[in-house]
C-alpha cells in the first residue's frame, strides 16, 4: 500500500500526489491514469475518496475523462504573458508549438459606430475584417477577428494570412510597427458555432479578449476579438507596485 501522510484530508492527499506526477512529467499528457477501484487498492481509501480526488483534478483542467475509456492526463494550458506586444505566431513558435491558422473570412465592410470611433475613421472608411482559426500543434486555440482600416493595407487580400503573420505582413509590407496596445479579457462561453470550431461543446468556457494596437504615435491601427479556449488557454500578468514603465 503507498504511504499518505495524515495531516491532509486522505482525498486531497491523492490530489497531490497525481498532480505532482503530472508536473514533473512522470505522467505524460494523454496517460491513462489508473482506475479508481486501482487506486483505491493501491491507497487504502474507499472508491469515493478517489473520485473526490480525480474529480477536483478535472475541475482544475489536470485530467480529463473519456466515457467508457478512463481518466487521462490533459495537455498542459499554453500560458502567455501579457507583457509582451507579440502575435501568436510568435507566441505559439517561442512555447515550441508549431503555428497554422484557417482564414475563415476575408471582407471589407463598413465599421459600426463603435468600431468607429475605436479606430478613429471617418464615415464611409472601410476596413478589413479578417477572421481566423488559429491551431497549436494543429489543435485549435482560438478565433480571432481583425479589423484594420482600409487604407492601412490595401491590397492585403492577397497575402497568405494561413502561413503568414498579421504582424509581419504590418510590418514587412505597410511599414506599420505596433508599438502599445489596450486589452481587455471577460469570460464568456461558447456558442455553436464557436464551439463547432473550438472542437468543444456548447456553453463551454472561452476567455474573450479584445486588444486595439496603436502605432507609437497613437494612432489606432488594428482591432482585434479573441475567443480562445479557456481549456487550453491561460494568461499572466506580472504586477508591480511602482509602475516606472512609461
Ligand atoms: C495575437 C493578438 C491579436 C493579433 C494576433 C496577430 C492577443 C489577445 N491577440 O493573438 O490581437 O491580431 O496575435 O497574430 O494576444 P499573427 O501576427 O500571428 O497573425
Amino acid at each position: 500500500m503507498a504511504e499518505l501522510k495524515d495531516t491532509l484530508p486522505i482525498y486531497h492527499q491523492i490530489k497531490q500526489i497525481i498532480r505532482e506526477k503530472i508536473l514533473t512529467n512522470e505522467l505524460k499528457p494523454d496517460d491513462r491514469i489508473p482506475s479508481e477501484i486501482e487506486m483505491a487498492k493501491l491507497y487504502g481509501v474507499s472508491r469515493m475518496t478517489v473520485r473526490n480526488a480525480l474529480n477536483e483534478l478535472v475541475m482544475e483542467g489536470y485530467l480529463y475523462r473519456v466515457p467508457g475509456k478512463g481518466t487521462f492526463v490533459a495537455r498542459p494550458r499554453i500560458e502567455r504573458s501579457f507583457a509582451l506586444l507579440t502575435g501568436f505566431m510568435e507566441d505559439m513558435r517561442q512555447k515550441g508549438l508549431r503555428p497554422s491558422s484557417k482564414l475563415l473570412s476575408l471582407k471589407q465592410i463598413i465599421p459600426d459606430s463603435v468600431l468607429r470611433k475605436r479606430l478613429k475613421l471617418l464615415p464611409n472608411e472601410k476596413v478589413f475584417e479578417i477572421v481566423r482559426l488559429r491551431y497549436a500543434n494543429e489543435e485549435p486555440i482560438v478565433i480571432q477577428a481583425s479589423y484594420i482600416p482600409v487604407f492601412f493595407c490595401p491590397g492585403i487580400e492577397s497575402e497568405n494570412l494561413e502561413t503568414s503573420s498579421l504582424y509581419d505582413i504590418l510590418e514587412a509590407k505597410y511599414q506599420l510597427v505596433l508599438d502599445h496596445a489596450q486589452q481587455r479579457l471577460e469570460a464568456t462561453v461558447a456558442d455553436e458555432k464557436k464551439a463547432q470550431l473550438l472542437g468543444i461543446k456548447i456553453g463551454d468556457p472561452l476567455l474573450y479578449i479584445y486588444r486595439l494596437s496603436f502605432l507609437a504615435n497613437g494612432t489606432p491601427v488594428e482591432f482585434v476579438e479573441s475567443w480562445y479556449r479557456s481549456d487550453r488557454y491561460a494568461f499572466e500578468v506580472m504586477l508591480y507596485k511602482n509602475l516606472n514603465l512609461r
